[in-house]
């Protein structure tokens, strides 16, 4: 006990004495971080590097911290250098050290002893962002190693490692685990550039902290004696001293959290009562909520697996990894790969895995095919198809053309394409869906009514925006230029489906009914493969995406692109169910019509009779009765109804009336959810422009008609997930403020894009919407 508390009070002082220690930066470090503080304390949710954290007191409160009894990954990973120095010092076969967030260097010492006891240390250089932590620790190491030529470079490692030295025989070190401390992008980019930086057979040694019991992981990041907390508060002394500001940090409390979806222990700093706070040097006023939060830290925890695998994608071969006997943390040696495996490797990543769904890329050529598929279904329109809006919620396809152009004008080029001048500002009003944030707009229903600009001059924007865009493209965009045009390629898509809905209402309001497509189809079989169904046991299952932002809230689309309402991942309760292993035919429903169903109340939810009697309801939007029997009206024009093709075009309310004709229901978008995962996953196929009949059930168990055929209702109302953000910024505006009075379709239908379906994709329309190719399947209780 006296130990601890000796120990405690020795603590105390030396916190009292560093935290008096403020010194102020220099000025081109400051300007980084005036920018910093301007973007971060600027937006929701607020955030600040972590590099900050080791300014003034920081560094030497970080030493603290790893004394604490607490904070295990500095003692444990000491013990594995101690342990397999010797080896590292063999199986790099390095003659020149780099450390990158060096700090004091303190560990690093014991390794670099063993290197330069068998006189094979030509070099160190250190590498950090904290200057002064830097100078104190190069004067140390200089005098410890006279015979090597020692070195320190002061860069962030996120912007520039152009002070890397350069080989052969180098050995890059990263340890203590800092790389938990970047986001997933900026560790894809930073392992990346590390492997650009080296030349084949060159070594990286990285420390990393390992997935463990949570208790523990909240303990080392909220010890019992404040000094983490004091370390984090610390970052608001740097932005009092060097910008003038005023935070209180007695209003201000520490908070760490484990995230077990991203394995992440988050740190922050949560405002005590509602504040503002002068940064006078910026001339700004920040406004925090009581309880708002500023993000000072991430401390993401890894899986060996996962690790090798992001320094496999990267370029490195991991020649061996070192753990405790506990397995709480790891050091990894790994090889640089050749430039050809390299080559081969990111190239096959993108293709397939995890960091691209293989829907659009931020490629110019990702860019270029989405763009022209658009124009592609634009081609066979004239420029008066293009010109009508049949209904308010119909758009016409010149204006989807420019609306989806003004997106990559007003999100991408505008805030992150300095010389970039609109080539029309009129456009930049005529343009604009709904996004308050950009400003006035034309009105929804009046868009048809715009005979100028024409489609000449449509094309000829889309052109200037294109041209722009490819410059910006090759730019090297920022994260959050890339991340942009990415949500703008994906929202590209999405028009693509609209103009064809659009123009299939267009052409089907016309006395003539023309087609947009004259392609016949491959004769229909008339009747449908039995329905069966799939039973799913119930119990917990997991829906949604892992979050497309990072922890501070920046959109990050490494894990591939979803939109924001699919996040996040979340745990729901099933109870056991069954659902239908095909769509509701044309067959089903000429049933129900025939059935009377159209006319029975007790069938009909009181919306939807309510819509039946005011419009004389009695069947699906484009069936009609011809002279040989029902007809349906497609992008092929008129043709006869087929019985056995799914029924398409109805809505939320006829669907549900008619499951329960059918003695059925729809299901949840849960329980949809659980049984597409475990199912064939959206295919590549291009768009077949009308739903077609199910294949014959192959086997049982097999869910059919999943995607690609026709949006399937499910009785979900269109409501934010557990823990749901919109996105940062402008776009933010893209999805959540429409969650109220819809309901959620999954799947995708015969005009979805190919690449642009996903398990998890939330589509939404109001129960009374028919014109979006909605369709049915069935669910039952068990
Ligand atoms: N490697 C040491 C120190 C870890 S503390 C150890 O294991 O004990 C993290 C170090 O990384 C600090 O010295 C900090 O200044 C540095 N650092 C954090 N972010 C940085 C950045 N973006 N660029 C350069 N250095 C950074
Ligand atoms: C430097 N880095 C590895 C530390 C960590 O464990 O994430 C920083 C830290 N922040 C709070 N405690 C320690």
């Amino acid at each position: 006990m006296t130990d601890v508390h000796a120990r405690r009070e020795e603590l105390e002082s030396a916190m009292t004495l560093v935290t008096k220690k403020l010194g102020a930066l220099k000025p081109e470090v400051l300007d980084a971080l005036a920018k910093d503080v301007r973007e971060g304390l600027g937006c929701r949710p607020k955030s600040l590097p972590s590099r900050w954290l080791y300014e003034g007191a920081g560094s030497e409160l970080f030493e603290l911290i790893t004394e604490l009894s607490e904070y295990y990954p500095s003692r444990v990973e000491r013990a594995i250098l101690v342990e397999h120095s010797r080896e590292i010092v063999r199986m790099s076969g390095a003659r020149k050290i780099i450390e990158l967030g060096s700090g004091m260097s303190e560990k690093t010492r014991l390794l670099l002893d063993s290197f330069y006891e068998v006189d094979r240390l030509d070099a160190f250089t250190a590498m950090d962002a904290a200057d002064q932590t830097l100078r104190l620790s190069i004067r140390e190491l200089t005098m410890r190693y006279p015979r090597t030529a020692v070195s320190g470079v002061v860069a962030d490692f996120n912007e520039d490692l152009s002070g890397m030295p350069v080989g052969p025989g180098r050995l890059l070190m990263f340890l203590g685990g800092t790389i938990g401390n970047l986001r997933k992008g900026e560790r894809t980019r930073l392992l990346a550039r590390f492997a650009d930086l080296l030349d084949d057979g060159e070594h990286v040694l990285i420390g990393v902290d390992l997935v463990k019991d949570p208790d523990r992981l909240v303990a080392a990041y909220d010890d019992s004696q404040g000094v983490t907390a004091a370390f984090e508060k610390n970052v608001l002394d740097v932005v009092n001293v060097n910008l003038g500001a005023d935070f209180d940090l007695n209003r201000f409390e520490y908070v760490a959290r484990w995230d077990p979806q991203s394995e992440v222990i988050e740190m922050s700093l949560r405002s005590i009562g509602d504040q503002e706070v002068g940064i006078k040097s910026l001339g700004l006023s920040v406004h925090f909520n009581d309880g708002e939060e500023i993000c000072t830290e991430i401390s993401a925890k890894f899986h060996l697996s996962g690790i090798t695998r992001e320094l496999n994608l990267a370029g490195f071969d991991v020649v061996r990894a070192w753990q405790d006997d506990s397995e709480d943390f790891a050091v990894i040696l790994a090889r640089r790969a050749t430039s050809r495996a390299i080559v081969v490797r990111r190239h096959e990543a993108k293709q397939s895995d995890g960091l691209s769904n293989g829907a659009p890329t931020v490629s110019l050529e990702g860019y270029c095919e989405v763009r022209a598929a658009t124009e592609v279904l634009a081609e066979r329109l004239s420029g008066e198809d293009q010109t009508v809006q049949s209904m308010p919620d119909v758009s016409p396809t010149k204006w989807h053309r420019g609306h989806v152009t003004w997106f990559f004008e007003q999100f991408a080029l505008l805030p992150h394409s300095p010389s970039y001048r609109p080539i029309d500002d009129r456009y930049l009003y005529l343009f604009n869906s709904y996004y308050e944030s950009a400003g006035r707009r034309h009105a929804r229903g009046d868009r048809g009514l715009l005979s100028r600009p024409g489609v000449v001059e449509v094309t000829s924007y889309r052109e200037t925006v294109d041209e722009a865009m490819e410059g910006l493209l090759v730019s090297g965009p920022s994260q959050e230029a890339s991340a942009l045009v990415e949500l703008g390629l994906h929202h590209e898509q999405q028009h693509q489906e609209l103009i064809l809905m659009d123009i299939k209402h267009v052409f089907g309001v016309h006395p003539f009914a023309p087609s947009y497509s004259p392609a016949q189809f491959a004769k229909q079989q008339t009747a449908a493969p039995s329905l069966g169904w799939v039973s799913h046991p119930g119990g917990l299952v997991e829906i949604g995406a892992r979050s497309p932002t990072d922890a501070t809230g920046a959109m990050d689309f490494t894990f591939g692109f979803v939109f924001d309402n699919e996040a996040p991942r979340h745990a729901v309760w099933l109870d056991p169910f069954a659902i239908a292993d095909r769509l509701v035919t044309a067959g089903e429903w000429l049933q129900f019509i025939d059935d009377g169903s159209y006319d029975r109340a007790s069938l009909w939810l009181a919306d939807g009779w309510a819509v039946n009697q005011a419009e004389h309801r009695e069947a699906p939007l484009y069936w009609s009765k011809g002279k040989g029997g029902w007809e349906v009206f497609t992008l092929h024009g008129q043709q006869p109804l087929s019985p056995g093709e799914p029924v398409v075009h109805v809505s939320y309310y006829e669907a549900d009336a008619f499951a329960r004709w059918a003695g059925a229901r729809l299901p949840t978008e849960a329980e949809w959810e659980a049984v597409a995962d475990a199912s064939a996953q959206p295919t590549f196929e291009p768009i077949a422009l009308h739903p077609r009949p199910a294949s014959p059930a192959s086997f049982n168990g097999e869910l059919r008609q999943l995607f690609g055929e026709a949006w399937q209702w499910t009785s979900s109302a269109y409501l934010p997930y557990p823990r749901f953000e919109p996105l940062k910024g402008a776009v933010g505006e893209y999805n959540g403020k429409f969650m109220v009075g819809q309901h959620v379709l999954r799947g995708s239908s015969a005009i979805t894009p190919p690449g642009h379906a996903r398990t998890t994709y939330r589509n939404f329309f109001p129960p009374g919407a028919r014109w979006p190719f909605t369709g049915v399947r069935l669910a039952r209780d068990v």
